[in-house]
């Protein structure tokens, strides 16, 4: 799928800005065509919903909300196609134009678009009302619990008083089986763009490979017609490289894409035909996992960073370039090189910005929760068909990108109380993403602490992403006992021969919280808990990569766990240093990008 963009073919139309505002509740419904005259907010897009205003409801909400807004488009779009795309609509949408439906959309993290050429007439005023639900369930990625109501009586708490069990208050709220606030609404932005009503490109792919001091670049180009596609490759400075209508380009002395912004060299690729033109910045790099090693251009690299997550204050997980160009220099101060984007696919432009930057992403699915209590995930959620449309759409979205360079389907899933459903689960899935990624990129899920002997899927994964919390949630506050239990844990990946990468741990840590003994929730513990596991690692060449828990703090559900949200980070969620980031930094700064292991 291909990102909006102005050029001499197309233009592209921001709706992003204030639009009317209301939670479907009280009695209200929405009928189709009706316009929003009174009791309604205004509210901004892109942006979660939930902590613009200053009511509880916004934040406890569970259910369908009402956005709405009126626009005419100018007179000279009239020649063209006008696709109308939303970016990130979370967590399902239902689009009307005036009161005709004309899309549904499920899933709250990855773009749809719809083709409105014929539903609107230029020059004419039309309104886009979205129905917008937030809930989350056992069919919905993220997975959430189906029981809306009683959430405070559950049989499974062990505070409630046994006279009480059983008994439901009548509440409707989300359950999310995973650790972010369940932020809703028009995350990201909303716009119209257009394309030539015939000959348009529908769809590019790229491959790029290496032999000896030369690049190819392989571009597949899907037009609604049989045109030809022409290529012009341009370098940096915008001077031709090469040209071809074949699908293929060499490039004599490629500058390679690597990690780090001075050596993430781009190309820009230039793809034609007699109606429409589109651009694609193009890195060429090589990628294979070999043996115990992770090769990006042949050079072994060694993964330093975290998983983060779209999360600031106000606008919850609404789009913000700022706090991404903000977070890319964090990543470059600390010396890190990477992150994942747990638990979901972020806005494109944070993509768009680690091609630049050379910062390595690891793109993960929304499918984190997988998990049933003691029932079996796998018969008990319906989610297969919609976790292998997420894949699909992620890396038809994602594909390429350079900094993209592996695939996570997802977080934590169960796979140690039913090992051959889980097995049969998650090893279908990796083959389908490795089938639908030209590339063949590595491929893996991140899997929780578990027993790991009963494990059998996780040791099968191109890189066996481990996420760890010895010294936090087992063995607390005790670093010696935990650094014990990590050894003996490291000593049996020892013998996979795989390449393993720590993909989370981490201490909750107040920031300005002291201690010269350093204890939970001090700045010093997390400092001397993140650097006594960076030991461990050094010591073992198979461990090709750390990504702690997390860049920065985040919001969550309240809970007796979480004091104003979720606090592992190594910044807090402003954005500013714990004593644990210096420490890192100074780590980091000495460790190289590559061939260090
Ligand atoms: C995990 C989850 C992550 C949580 C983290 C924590 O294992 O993958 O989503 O936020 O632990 O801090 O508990």
């Amino acid at each position: 799928m291909l990102y909006p963009q102005t050029n001499s073919c197309r233009s592209v139309f921001s709706l992003d800005g204030l639009w009317k505002f209301r939670l479907i509740n009280d009695g209200f419904n929405y009928n189709p065509g009706d316009i929003l005259t009174s009791d309604f907010e205004w509210i901004a897009v892109p942006a979660s919903y939930n902590d613009q205003k200053e009511d509880k409801a916004y934040r406890r909400f569970a259910g369908e909300s009402l956005y709405q807004r009126s626009f005419t488009l100018p007179k000279i779009m009239e020649a063209q196609r006008l696709l109308l795309r939303f970016d990130a609509v979370t967590n399902s949408a239902r689009v009307y134009i005036n009161s005709e439906l004309i899309t549904t959309h499920k899933g709250g993290y990855l773009p749809f678009e719809i083709d409105i050429t014929k539903k609107v007439s230029v020059g004419v005023e039309f309104t886009i009302s979205v129905v917008v639900d937030n809930r989350v369930n056992s069919t919905t990625l993220p997975v959430g619990n189906d029981k809306l109501k009683g959430a405070f009586f559950g049989s499974d708490n062990a505070q409630v008083p046994s006279v009480q069990k059983g008994k439901e208050y009548q509440a409707d709220i989300n359950l999310p089986n995973f650790d972010f606030f369940n932020y809703a609404g028009l995350n990201r932005s909303v716009r119209i763009y257009t394309t030539p009503k015939t000959g348009y490109i529908k769809d590019i792919t790229v491959v790029t490979d290496i032999v000896g001091r030369d690049g190819v670049i392989s571009y597949y180009a899907l037009c609604d017609n049989d045109e030809t596609v022409f290529a012009t490759l341009k370098d940096k400075r915008g001077s031709v490289v090469a040209t071809s209508d074949n699908g293929s380009i060499m490039v004599k002395d490629a500058k390679l894409w690597s990690i780090g912004k001075e050596n993430a060299y781009l190309y820009t690729l230039e793809l034609s035909n007699t109606s429409d033109f589109y651009s694609l910045s193009v890195g060429i790099r090589t990628i294979e996992v070999r043996g115990k090693q992770f090769l990006l251009n042949n050079q072994p690299v060694y993964f330093k960073g975290f998983g983060k997550h779209e999360d600031s204050h106000i606008k919850g997980r609404g789009f913000d370039l700022t706090y991404d160009v903000k977070d890319a220099g964090l990543i470059h101060w600390l010396g890190a090189n990477s992150f994942r984007t747990s638990h979901y696919p972020y806005a494109e432009e944070m993509y768009d910005l680690c091609d630049r930057e050379g910062i390595l992403i690891i793109d993960e699915t929304p499918a984190v929760g997988i998990a049933a209590g003691q029932a079996n995930p796998y018969e008990v959620l319906d989610i297969r068909a919609h976790h292998e449309d997420v894949i699909k759409d992620m890396i038809a979205r994602d594909k390429n990108h350079p900094c993209v360079i592996m695939w996570s389907m997802g977080n934590e899933p169960d796979t140690e109380s039913y090992p051959r459903e889980a097995y049969e689960y998650w090893h279908s899935l990796y083959d389908y993403t490795h089938s639908l990624d030209r590339q063949n990129r590595p491929v893996t899920f991140v899997c929780s602490q578990n027993d790991y002997t009963r494990d059998i899927v996780a040791r099968t994964m191109d890189v066996v992403c481990l996420n760890r919390y010895y010294g936090w949630y087992n063995l607390s506050g005790d670093l010696d006992a935990a650094m014990y239990a990590l050894n003996l844990e490291l000593d049996f990946w020892e013998q996979q021969n795989k390449p393993v990468m720590l993909t989370e741990y981490g201490a909750d840590t107040v920031s300005g919280m002291h201690a010269t003994v350093p204890e939970m929730f001090s700045e010093e513990y997390q400092a001397q808990f993140l650097l006594a596991y960076g030991e461990a690692f050094d010591k073992r060449d198979f461990i090709i990569g750390e990504q702690m828990w997390n860049f920065a703090d985040f919001g969550t559900i309240q809970g007796p766990m979480r004091a104003g949200g979720n606090k592992k980070g190594l910044f807090t969620r402003e954005r500013k240093p714990k004593l644990a980031a210096h420490a890192m930094r100074h780590r980091w700064n000495n460790i190289p990008d590559v061939d260090y292991k």
